[in-house]
């Protein structure tokens, strides 16, 4: 039984300095109980404590390292730049090549700004389509997530959603005035808010599959359904990739569906476990963004010649020939070993995956919307992390979060993490 006194210590002392002892609250382990690991290092698809335990790593960082922990061709390109000065708030050609592989792989990207978090992608990306629209109004869905903006922290997930807040103190109600919502999966309640606010949206924004309550894969045509209903109302579609870009497919969601939305917000990926955000879209709206037009946006750190050598080696490594399909291949095989374990031993379980995510749900399903999510078994959930963890698989701490593959998950660490699951599962089970 592996144990953490040295995770337990440095957790007591973080929580004295910083609030709850964590710098972004999904790493507390507050949905499943217990006390949050301290890293040391990793390496390709592991994780080690700072007790010696070592973990398979299916959080990697929340989704970014896509290539696996200190990947040695991405380590090697940051250390290189790093020699030639940290950040200069003036230019680089890194950023324009960046923004070139980024048009290249993800379709409604004609122009792309960069920027450092996720967060702050999709705030931008807002603020630039209220500006482009001259509207106001944005709808957004019950369980997508989509940073901690405060017009954006409305009915979410990820965080919000495992710790049972309904919304945030510090919000101002002013703030949420013009934040719209609507059940994830339903286009009669978009249709419902466009009769009743028809002019005044400016756009909606949506994960186009769900990663943030657990991974929540779109229906048959809502995704072309909401395509239409925004060309029909002259509101913008905005799909947030910052978790299923260049993962879903290496084009995002919407290379995947076929589905070209106006604008896109990027992260994780994008930056190869250095802080990166980006947006991007249609050429003739980018270009309403400062200094090319009058929407304001700006970042001391942004386009850093660090996290941009970290992304352009990201990227460059998931396209190269046959890479992605392996490791989709490679995530089928071990969700459908995890289901079958679950089967074998009577414990419900539903599997989503979409390209290199997915999740198990602790119910029956199907699991289409933040309420069919909800109806998991958290108990079981939290049981099931603890007894993995206890046999060296790491993955979120949360039901309503998703799991990510890298090119290092080998077959043999596949099948490593399958006999876990059927020994906890059967544990769970009582077998
Ligand atoms: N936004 C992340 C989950 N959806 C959490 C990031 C973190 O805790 O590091």
């Amino acid at each position: 039984m592996p144990s953490y006194p040295n995770s337990e210590r440095l957790f007591k002392a973080a929580q004295q300095v910083i609030p709850g002892g964590v710098n972004s609250p999904a790493r507390a382990f507050r949905g499943v109980g217990g006390q949050p690991l301290f890293i040391d290092h990793a390496e390709g698809p592991y994780l080690w404590d700072v007790d010696g335990n070592r973990y398979i790593d299916y959080v990697l960082s929340w989704g970014p390292l896509i290539l696996g922990h200190a990947n040695p061709v991405v380590v090697e390109a940051i250390a290189r730049a790093a020699k030639n000065g940290t950040s200069y708030g003036a230019p680089t050609e890194l950023e324009t090549q960046l923004a070139e592989l980024v048009i290249d792989l993800v379709p409604a990207a004609e122009q792309v700004r960069f920027v450092n978090s996720g967060t702050e992608a999709t705030m931008s990306v807002l603020r630039l389509a209220r500006a482009y629209t001259s509207r106001e109004k944005i709808i957004k869905l019950t369980g997508n997530y989509h940073g901690h903006a405060d017009f954006l922290l409305v009915q979410a997930g990820s965080a919000v959603a495992t710790l049972g807040l309904p919304d945030s103190p510090g919000v101002p109600k002013g703030a949420t005035q013009d934040t719209l919502t609507a059940p994830y999966n339903s286009l009669e309640a978009i249709e419902a808010l466009f009769k009743q606010f028809g002019d005044d949206i400016a756009a909606i924004i949506l994960e186009p599959v769900a990663g943030n309550m657990g991974l929540v894969p779109p229906v048959e045509g809502y995704l072309a359904g909401l395509r239409e209903l925004c060309h029909k109302h002259g509101a913008l579609l905005i799909f947030d990739e910052v978790m299923t870009g260049f993962r879903v497919a290496p084009g995002g969601a919407q290379e995947y569906f076929g589905i070209t939305p106006d604008l896109t917000a990027l992260g994780k990926v994008i930056g190869g476990g250095l802080p990166v955000g980006a947006y991007a879209g249609r050429k003739e709206i980018m270009q309403t963004v400062a200094p090319a037009g009058p929407m304001y946006q700006a970042g001391t750190l942004s386009g850093n010649p660090l996290a941009m050598t970290a992304g352009i080696e990201t990227l460059k490594g998931l396209s190269q020939p046959g890479v992605f399909e392996k490791m989709v291949q490679l995530t089928t095989t071990l969700c459908e070993g995890v289901s079958a374990a679950a089967e074998a031993v009577g414990i419900p379980l539903t599997t989503t995956q979409a390209g290199t995510m997915f999740c198990f749900f602790f119910n029956e399903g199907p699991v289409i919307d933040w309420d069919s999510a909800a109806r998991s078994d958290l108990k079981t959930f939290g049981r099931f992390f603890h007894t993995m963890l206890e046999r060296g698989v790491y993955f979120p701490p949360s039901q309503f979060e998703s799991w990510f593959f890298s090119t290092e998950h080998s077959q043999e660490v596949v099948v490593a993490t399958i006999q876990a699951a059927q020994t906890a599962l059967a544990q769970i089970a009582g077998h």
